[in-house]
């Protein structure tokens, strides 16, 4: 079993990895910036190394700096949390060669996933569907690219292979407007990733975003907690997820589930990670596979009762899954509401000294969240301050629990996105699920 844990990361997620060390016995050191020697789990690690000063590439950004940390603090593992060096293959691949577990997929996988040309194809290969498109990097040959686009159908949406996350993306509505398009889609490409290959893929015009968390282990067992919808965003920054998705075709799901299970097991996947889809008009479309642990993983623990972190921790100390699928109930409806130290409005952040701190609570409710009252919300990093999750029954019970949180909650000194929530959980076209990726930004035009 690993014996100590460097977390690689801060604010909520590094206090999710610590407690979840704490609970398996497992001994802690926190690596921070210099703005960050107050943070609440660098103040509970069994241990804490500065590794740089306060921006994110000298300190969290720094693998050299970790990797010393470790080696300083004799720990076994490195969890990366998400942002930052989760999911890069070049970090995983030092972590492992200097003799430390890295505790999420092989480097291999990472890569793997990192391309979105080769994602999908592995995606294919495993039986996974995907969206209608080039299924590899579009050529010199223009009129092959011309004919791809016109076998699918207009409007197409270039993307770079090495984007993901809403980067490098163009949509194109005719076909005298692709090979321009491919080009400067290239470019781009060239510039902000390196790589110049592009793809392509049908547009899909308004769908939801759905995602199924799966977890592996070293001894080729699989399982899903179901699906999460994740469609209410704002610059592909989510803001408000739930699960399970509500209104999904039951068959359509169960078979989604399934080949995201098997695709795990054929492609030797190992820890948690997210299969991501766009569902529209019943069907599932794979897009991309995150190799981490998510934001929003906390809403398919409530669901299912299952640890994710607790069970990266023990999949990377080699054990054997505890749940078998059968195991494995969705009970209830859980949601998430991101706060952000933001304008409500304008989304500016607001960085500063909270005065006052007080989280709701209640049957149902569980917050996630590294401040207190006193706390100085850095500039420098993410603006999420906390997460709000509620459970109930159903959806509604849930939602109803969530409008008494975000009711309940304080937070004093600092601008936050709370009241954007407050009117989300009362908004009729959002209750009744008539929503698709679009949704909020429609919503905050009018
Ligand atoms: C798409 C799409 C429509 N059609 N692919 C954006 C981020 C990246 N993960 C993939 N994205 C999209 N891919 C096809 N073929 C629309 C989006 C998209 C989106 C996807 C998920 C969540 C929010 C989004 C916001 C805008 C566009």
């Amino acid at each position: 079993m690993i014996k100590k844990v460097l977390i690689a990361n801060r604010g909520e997620i590094a206090l999710r990895i610590l407690r979840a060390c704490k609970e398996l016995g497992i001994r802690t050191v926190a690596v921070h910036s210099r703005v960050d020697r107050d943070l609440m789990h660098v103040r509970l690690a069994d241990e804490s190394v500065c590794i740089g000063p306060d921006s994110a590439s000298d300190s969290y950004l720094n693998i050299p700096a970790i990797i010393s940390a470790a080696e300083l603090t004799d720990a076994d593992a490195i969890h990366p949390g998400y942002g930052f060096l989760a999911e890069n293959a070049d970090f995983a691949e030092q972590v492992e060669k200097s003799g430390f577990h890295f505790i999420g997929p092989s480097p291999t996988f990472i890569r793997l996933m990192g391309n979105k040309v080769s994602a999908i194809r592995a995606m294919i290969r495993a039986g996974v569907p995907t969206v209608p498109g080039s299924n590899g990097p579009l050529t010199e040959d223009d009129n092959r690219t011309l004919q791809v686009a016109r076998d699918i159908g207009y409007p197409v949406l270039i993307k770079a292979a090495s984007g993901g996350g809403g980067r490098g993306m163009q949509v194109v509505h005719n076909e005298h407007a692709l090979l321009k398009a491919v080009q400067v889609t290239q470019r781009e490409a060239g510039s902000v990733f390196g790589d110049e290959t592009v793809y392509l893929e049908k547009y899909l015009e308004r769908p939801r975003h759905v995602e199924v968390q799966v977890l592996a282990d070293s001894h080729g067992n699989v399982i899903h907690l179901g699906d999460r919808d994740c469609s209410l965003q704002r610059r592909h920054q989510k803001i408000l997820e739930e699960a399970p998705a509500p209104n999904i075709d039951p068959d359509a799901r169960q078979v989604v589930l399934d080949a995201c299970v098997k695709a795990c097991k054929e492609l030797g996947y190992e820890s948690a990670g997210t299969f991501e889809f766009l569902y529209e008009n019943g069907e599932f479309f794979f897009i991309e596979m995150n190799t981490r642990v998510q934001v929003e993983h906390p809403i398919s623990e409530m669901v299912t009762g299952v640890d994710i972190v607790k069970e990266q921790l023990r999949i990377a100390s080699g054990e054997k899954l505890r749940y078998r699928q059968e195991d494995i109930k969705i009970t209830g409806h859980a949601v998430e509401c991101r706060i952000n130290a933001e304008d409500a409005k304008t989304f500016i952040p607001s960085p500063g000294r909270v005065e006052r701190f007080h989280p709701p609570g209640g049957n149902g409710v569980r917050v996630d969240s590294h401040l207190y009252s006193g706390y100085n919300v850095p500039p420098f990093y993410d603006s999420m301050v906390a997460k709000l999750i509620t459970w109930g029954d159903d959806r509604e019970t849930a939602m109803a629990r969530m409008r008494n949180a975000l009711d309940e909650l304080v937070i004093v000194g600092i601008k936050t996105n709370a009241s954007l929530h407050h009117r989300l959980v009362r908004d009729p076209g959002f209750l009744n699920c008539a929503f698709s990726i679009h949704y909020l930004e429609q919503l905050m035009r009018e």
